[in-house]
C-alpha cells in the first residue's frame, strides 16, 4: 500500500480548527507528520507507560473541540509540536529537537485525574494528563512548548534539574513555550507572558505562572537571593523569567495584546525592553553556546552577555540591556 503525506484538519481543545500534516496509509489517516521528522501523537487510554495508539481514522478530520472526543487533546498535542519544530527551524536554523531531523512522539490521556504535563528523554516523549475529573488536557500550546524544550536543554546545556541551574532549565521551558505561543499566535490563544493561562489549573482563571511578575503564583522568585536555589525548579525559575519578560518588553505597567502587566524591579531601575525576538535569540545562543550542567545565575548573567556580545556586539545597546535587566532581577 501507499503511503503519503495528506492535508488534514484538526479541532483542538485550546488551538481551535487548524490544518495538520497527516500520513496516508491505505484508506486510513495517521496523526503522524513525516515533514516534520515523523512527529506522532498517540493515545495512551490512561495508560502510564508504552508508545499508546497512534491516532488514525478515515476521514482525515481530527477532533471536535471537546473533550468528548478522545481526538480533540491530540490535535491540540500534535499542531503544539508542529508549531514547536516550525518555530525552531524558523527561528533559530535548529531541525529538531535534538538537531538531526528525528520528531519527537507525544502521549495523550495519561493517566487519570493526572493534573501535568511533562518530557522523558528516554522515551523522545512528552505526555499530557487529562486533568483533574478529565475536564482541562493540559494541552496548551505554550505547554507543548515548554516540554519539548525540556528535550532541547537536555540536547544542548543540558542544565542540571535541581537548584539554581533547575531554575535555569525550568525558566528556558518557560520563555521557548511563550515564544511558541507567540510564534502561534492563534486567534483562539492571544499570545502573552503567561503559562497555561487556557487550562484553568486553578480553578479561578488565573494562570500556572507569571513571567512578568513571577511572584504573582504565590511562590515564584522575582529576583535572585542565596537562597533561590532551594526552591522547587519551577519557583527559582522566576527569575530568570522575569529577566526575560523585562529584557523583551521592560519595566512598569502596560498592556500588551490585551493583557495588562506591571513589571517592577529589584533596583527601581526603568527598563525598556529590547524586544522578544532579541531576548530569545540572546537566549538560545547562551543556552546552546554558553551554559553548561552547572550554570547558576551569575554563570546565566555571564553566558547571556557573551551571547549578546557575539549577536550585537559588546558596546551595543542590547547587550548594555543584558547587563541593566540581570542587575534588575539581582544577579550581579
Ligand atoms: N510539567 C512539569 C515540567 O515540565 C513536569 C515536571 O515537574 N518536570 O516542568
Ligand atoms: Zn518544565
Amino acid at each position: 500500500e501507499t503511503i503519503e503525506t495528506a492535508a488534514g484538519t484538526g479541532n483542538g481543545i485550546f488551538v481551535g480548527q487548524v490544518p495538520l500534516a497527516t500520513t496516508q496509509s491505505g484508506s486510513n489517516y495517521q496523526l503522524k507528520d513525516a515533514g516534520r521528522g515523523g512527529q506522532s501523537t498517540s493515545d495512551l487510554n490512561n495508560g502510564t507507560d508504552g508508545t499508546g495508539s497512534l491516532f488514525a481514522n478515515t476521514s482525515n478530520s481530527f477532533g471536535d473541540g471537546t473533550v468528548n472526543n478522545r481526538e480533540s487533546a491530540a490535535v491540540d498535542a500534535q499542531f503544539g509540536a508542529a508549531t514547536t519544530w516550525d518555530f525552531y527551524k524558523s527561528t533559530f536554523g535548529r531541525n529538531g529537537i535534538r538537531n538531526d531531523g528525528v520528531g519527537a512522539l507525544s502521549r495523550v490521556h495519561y493517566g487519570s485525574n493526572y493534573v501535568n504535563a511533562f518530557w522523558d528523554d528516554s522515551c523522545f516523549c512528552m505526555s499530557y494528563g487529562d486533568g483533574s475529573n478529565n475536564t482541562a488536557p493540559l494541552t496548551e500550546i505554550d505547554v507543548a512548548g515548554h516540554e519539548m524544550s525540556h528535550g532541547v536543554t537536555a540536547a544542548t546545556a543540558n542544565l542540571n534539574y535541581a537548584g539554581e541551574s533547575g531554575g535555569l532549565n525550568e525558566a528556558t521551558s518557560d520563555i521557548m513555550g511563550t515564544m511558541v505561543e507567540w510564534y502561534a499566535n492563534l486567534p483562539s490563544n492571544p499570545p502573552n507572558y503567561w503559562i497555561g493561562e487556557l487550562i484553568n489549573l486553578n480553578g479561578n482563571g488565573t494562570p500556572l505562572r507569571y513571567m512578568d511578575q513571577p511572584s504573582k503564583d504565590g511562590g515564584s522568585a522575582d529576583y535572585w537571593d542565596a537562597n533561590v536555589g532551594n526552591l522547587d525548579v519551577h519557583y527559582s525559575s522566576g527569575v530568570a523569567n522575569h529577566f526575560f519578560y523585562l529584557l523583551s518588553e521592560g519595566s512598569g505597567a502596560k498592556t500588551i495584546n490585551g493583557f495588562s502587566y506591571n513589571s517592577p524591579t529589584y533596583d527601581n531601575s526603568t527598563l525598556a525592553g529590547i524586544g522578544r525576538d532579541k531576548a530569545a535569540q540572546i537566549w538560545y545562543r547562551a543556552l546552546t553556546t554558553y551554559f553548561t550542567s552547572t550554570t547558576d545565575y551569575a554563570g546565566a548573567r555571564a553566558g547571556t552577555l557573551s551571547a549578546a556580545a557575539d549577536l550585537y556586539g559588546s558596546g551595543s545597546a542590547e547587550y548594555n540591556a543584558v547587563a541593566a535587566t540581570w542587575t534588575a532581577v539581582n544577579v550581579n
